[in-house]
């Protein structure tokens, strides 16, 4: 296993769309692996393959110590996700993104959505998800269309974070 560098805004792999995997084989289970002690490292409760530079639709997802600070890990891993159904009704989270760190906004999204997937040995699954797992599950399917949780707030408040982001990296390969 090993820790993998997360690109931030506005480096532009993170507008790229990934590819769909076509097998899912021990490569695939060791980018997951990486993604996992990467994720947890961060720490977030998601992270999309993209956010690591690899174009392929990859996602892993724990929102369990979110919940509740006691709460054993559930890592879950999500291979060529799918929104299959989303709810009419919506609900607002507070969104953050490793991609771009320290900012928060809320988000409207669909409340409840059904996403067939891969899981890690292959299989066809499908999952219904509410509450925060549905937020995320979006987010990180976002990340794999090279869509940010930026794209979904006012075009003042994401031109105000591109430029901030853009200021910084300017500084840091001057
Ligand atoms: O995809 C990502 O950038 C990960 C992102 C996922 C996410 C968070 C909130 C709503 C939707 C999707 C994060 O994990 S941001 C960091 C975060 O949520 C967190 C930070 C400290 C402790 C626990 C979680
Ligand atoms: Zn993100």
């Amino acid at each position: 296993m090993a820790l993998r560098p997360i690109l931030t805004l506005p480096d532009p792999r993170l507008r790229l769309k990934c590819a769909p995997v076509a097998v899912v084989d021990d490569k695939v289970r060791a980018l997951m692996d990486d993604m996992f002690e990467t994720m947890y490292d961060a720490p977030g409760i998601g992270l999309a393959a993209s956010q690591i530079g690899v174009l392929q639709r990859v996602m892993v997802v724990d929102i369990a110590k979110r919940q509740d600070e006691s709460a054993s890990a559930n890592p879950m891993c999500f291979v060529n996700p799918e929104i299959v159904w989303a709810s009419e009704e919506l609900s607002v989270y507070e969104e953050g993104c490793l991609s771009i760190p320290e900012f928060y906004e809320e988000v409207e999204r669909p409340a409840k959505v059904q996403v067939k997937y891969l899981d890690r040995e292959g299989k066809a699954c499908e999952i219904e998800a509410d509450g925060l797992l549905a937020t995320c599950l979006q987010h990180e399917i976002d990340h794999l269309n090279g869509v940010l949780f930026i794209d979904h707030i006012s075009r003042l408040k994401r031109e105000r974070i591109v430029k901030k982001f853009s200021k910084v990296a300017r500084r840091e390969t001057a």
